[in-house]
């Protein structure tokens, strides 16, 4: 699917975004919509479109048709076996919790335990080619109602950008994410970013590091949060043990799905870390699971939940994504909370693949 705004990240410009749709269909007429999120490109962790297509065919979906499951929270453990790969994993879980909500007929956000009828919503600012087209881009997200505003930094895009930014808006929640661009040699510069009021600056050091970042959380006021670094309860663990952020970033499909997802919440909120829900640059599918599991009581500060309009022109499900005072109202609806727009979807397919139980 195109890309409405191409979204620029230190690693390179994404303009359109591959990814499959599972459907989950049972022997009574209902069906369960996950969404995978990994790129084509393994930038932002070891996952890509093709690996996540050959390790559901060739190992994921072979162990589910295995024997029948009475919950989805056995799929996490029944995939076990199967090493990391959560953005596959996720893809697959995500369809059957979907499909489970609706054979219970309560809302997914029911089923994993969110009580909110309302999430708040933040917007994600890729790279932009100037600092003044940096603001005029952030000023058109505050007037449609984004509660916060997330920018990527970078070496060289850091002190000067935030100053500017913040000469113009002083007073808005405001954060940034690094995705992995600095290292401890850069720490007179990170800490620098302290003058800028950040809410948080998300994932400064390594992708995959958990011991430096807690180095540097002990020299920094502004509070660090882990989005690369956190890809199990184990990781979680770690970091809040280590003191390596206080904040924490999660993503479905980085952790491998929403039962693991529930349990990195339900960590954080005995160890009073809060947490918010990053995203992948979602279709509706992915973007409707990531609402349901922002609805938990954890989840403190506005997501990267963008409605529809900020990424498509025309989203694959009905009714597209939208903003309400900021924020996006919860839908008590059986499952996900909206319909496949078939037309939308059939659009943008380049492949179908059906797969059955033996
Ligand atoms: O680091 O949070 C990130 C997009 C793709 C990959 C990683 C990240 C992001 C975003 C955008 O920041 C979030 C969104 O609007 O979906
Ligand atoms: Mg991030």
């Amino acid at each position: 699917m195109d890309l409405k705004n191409p979204f620029q990240t230190s690693f390179g410009t994404f303009s359109t975004k591959d990814f499959f749709i599972v459907e989950a269909v049972d022997g009574n007429g209902n069906s369960g919509f996950g969404e995978s999120v990994a790129f084509p490109v393994p930038w932002y962790t070891e996952e890509t479109v093709a690996t996540t297509e050959h390790v559901i065919k060739d190992f994921l979906l072979p162990l589910l048709f295995k024997k029948s499951i009475r919950h989805p929270d056995e799929i996490s453990s029944r995939f076990s076996v199967i090493r990391r790969n959560n953005m596959a994993k996720a893809a697959v879980e995500g369809a059957v919790w979907d499909l489970f909500a609706k054979r219970q007929e309560i809302s997914l956000a029911a089923a994993l335990g969110g009580g909110r009828s309302r999430i708040e919503s933040g917007v994600s600012i890729g790279i932009q080619p100037s600092i003044s087209n940096l603001l005029t881009v952030m000023e058109d997200h505050l007037e449609e109602g984004y509660k916060r505003i997330k920018l990527k930094i970078k070496p060289g895009m850091d002190v000067e950008v935030l100053r500017e930014v913040r000469r113009h808006f002083p007073d808005i929640q405001l954060m940034a994410d690094a995705n992995s661009a600095y290292t401890l040699k850069d720490i007179d510069i990170l800490k620098r970013l302290d003058e800028f009021n950040l809410t948080m600056i998300e994932q400064p050091l390594g992708h995959d590091d958990i011991y430096e970042h807690s180095i540097l959380q002990s020299k920094l006021d502004t509070p660090i949060c882990l989005d690369e670094s956190i890809n199990s309860l184990t990781d979680a663990r770690a970091a809040v043990g280590l003191g390596s952020c206080r904040v924490i970033n999660l993503k479905i499909g980085r952790v491998g799905g929403l039962s693991e997802t529930k349990k990195i919440h339900d960590f954080c909120q005995e160890n009073n870390i809060p947490v918010w829900c990053g995203g992948m640059l979602e279709a509706g599918v992915g973007r409707a699971h990531n609402i349901a599991i922002a609805s938990l009581p954890q989840f403190l500060y506005p997501g990267d939940i963008s409605a529809s309009d900020r990424y498509w022109h025309r989203d694959i499900i009905t009714p597209p994504v939208m903003l309400q005072n900021g924020g996006i109202a919860l839908k008590d609806i059986p499952g996900i909370g909206y319909d496949i727009d078939w037309q939308a979807l059939e659009s943008n397919r380049i492949e179908r693949q059906v797969h059955r139980r033996l």
